[in-house]
C-alpha cells in the first residue's frame, strides 16, 4: 500500500538520493554490463539538481582477488577493481551535487551489495548514521543493478527505518526480473515511483 499520492514525492531537504554503482564496468560493453544502464545517466543527472538534503553515490570497489569473482568460484566476472578505470564513476554522471562517495566490497572475502552493510551482515558502512545526522528521513534509490545492489540498499534502508522509494525508471537490472524484484521490494515496505513523476513536480 503506497500511502503517498504524487504530492508525497515532492523533494525536500529531509530526502536523500542514493546513486548506486553508476560505474564504467556496469555500463554496456563492460565486464558486468547492465543493459540500458548508460541510458539512465541523464535522468539521474536531472534528479541530482533537486533539493535533496544529501546525494550519496556508491562505488563497488573490489580487490583483484575478490571472492565474488569467477576465478575464486564467485558468480561474477572480474569487475570494479579498486583504482581501475572500470571502477570509476561514469564520466557523464554530473558530480557537482554528490556530497558523499561511499565504497563497498573492499574486503577480499566478503561481498557487499547494500550501501549499508556487507552481505554477511558482519560490518556496517555507517551510512544510516550519516543520513540520520543530516536529518534525513526518506531515501530515494537509483542506479544499478536493480536486482542486486539497488534492491539490497533499498531493503536495508527500509529496515533501518527510512521511508524508501526506488525510482524504477532510473534503475536497470542484470536479469530481466525487474517486475518480480519490484514486487518483492514492495512486500518488504519499499515504495516504487518514477523519477519522471518526481521531476514533473518540481
Ligand atoms: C553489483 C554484482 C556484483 C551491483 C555489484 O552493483 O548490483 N552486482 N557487484
Ligand atoms: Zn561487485
Amino acid at each position: 500500500m503506497v500511502a503517498n499520492g504524487h504530492s508525497g514525492l515532492f523533494i525536500k531537504p529531509a530526502d536523500a538520493l542514493l546513486v548506486i554503482d553508476m560505474q564504467v564496468d556496469f555500463m554496456p560493453g563492460g565486464p558486468l554490463g547492465v543493459a540500458g544502464a548508460d541510458g539512465i545517466v541523464p535522468l539521474i543527472n536531472r534528479l541530482c539538481e533537486l533539493p535533496f538534503g544529501l546525494i550519496a553515490a556508491t562505488q563497488d570497489w573490489h580487490p583483484a582477488d575478490h571472492v565474488s569473482f569467477d576465478m575464486r568460484g564467485g558468480p561474477w566476472p572480474m569487475h570494479c577493481v579498486a583504482g581501475t578505470k572500470g571502477a570509476a564513476l561514469v564520466p557523464d554522471l554530473a558530480q557537482a551535487h554528490i556530497g558523499v562517495v561511499l565504497r563497498k566490497g573492499m574486503q577480499p572475502d566478503l561481498d557487499s551489495y547494500s550501501a549499508f552493510e556487507d552481505n554477511a551482515r558482519a560490518s556496517r558502512t555507517g551510512l544510516d548514521g550519516l543520513l540520520r545526522g543530516r536529518g534525513i528521513n526518506r531515501v530515494f534509490v537509483a542506479g544499478v543493478a536493480l536486482d542486486y545492489c539497488v534492491a539490497a540498499t533499498a531493503r536495508d534502508a527500509a529496515r533501518a527505518g527510512f521511508a524508501t522509494v526506488v525510482l524504477t525508471d532510473a534503475c536497470r537490472s542484470v536479469a530481466q526480473s525487474a517486475a518480480v524484484e519490484q514486487a518483492a521490494l514492495v512486500s518488504e515496505g519499499v515504495e516504487t515511483a518514477h523519477a519522471v513523476d518526481v521531476l514533473a513536480l518540481m
